[in-house]
């Protein structure tokens, strides 16, 4: 990694209200592609559960919560405890640390089977949550579009984020903006998506 990938952020997408740095790739292919196989076989993938309407609703999208303490997290209204750090985990936390300049205590992670599966729209902004603390988003793995819209004005901004990448929500983007990652009949490969956060 070069000195200016460590201090120099790339430009915001955001045009207001908010900061999302997409840094691209940040992982060499070899070294994305050994991520992605060890994350899918050894994170303890659960299918996600929510309340929807007052009903329980078992999602076929896999999730896992890791951290540097057994948290416990409220999110989609059902409260999860975290695993403790793998240590391919806290390896790629140190990395993401240093590109980014922030710090993370804890991990979500997604498994998306294929295009098939998503997730809706929403702001990361749960009571646990610092507030206003950066989001990192890894991507492996099949590369998705991810889109984000101002809550007021209903502006949107759209990426794909590609296998190795690296992208940055900071400041008010949870407080302006959600974001989501639609369903697409056009890709059928998995995807893994770590998202480190700060509990407090
Ligand atoms: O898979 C993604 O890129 C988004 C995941 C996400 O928004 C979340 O876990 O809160
Ligand atoms: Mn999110």
């Amino acid at each position: 990694m070069n000195l200016e990938s460590q201090t120099v952020n790339p430009k915001n997408l955001l045009p207001k209200d908010g900061i999302a740095n997409y840094f691209g790739k940040i992982f060499p292919e070899e070294e994305a592609d050994r991520y992605f196989d060890i994350l899918l076989n050894t994170i303890a993938w659960q299918n996600d559960e929510t309340i929807i309407f007052g009903k329980r609703i078992v999602t076929k999208r896999k999730v896992a919560w890791y951290g540097q303490r057994e948290f416990e997290y409220t999110y989609s209204k059902v409260t999860k405890k975290a695993k403790l750090w793998t240590p391919e985990l806290l390896q790629l936390k140190k990395e993401i640390e240093t590109i980014s300049g922030e710090t993370f205590n804890s991990c979500l992670l997604n498994l998306y089977h294929s295009g098939a599966e998503g997730m809706g729209w929403h702001s990361d902004a749960e009571k646990d949550l610092k507030k206003n603390g950066a989001i990192a988003s890894v991507s492996l793995g099949a590369e998705r579009k991810f889109a984000l819209k101002h809550k007021q004005t209903k502006e949107t901004v759209s990426l794909n984020l590609e296998h190795g990448s690296l992208l940055l929500m900071k400041g008010t983007t949870q407080t302006h903006w959600l974001h989501r990652l639609p369903p697409t009949k056009k890709i059928h490969d998995p995807r893994i998506n770590l998202t480190f956060r700060t509990i407090v």
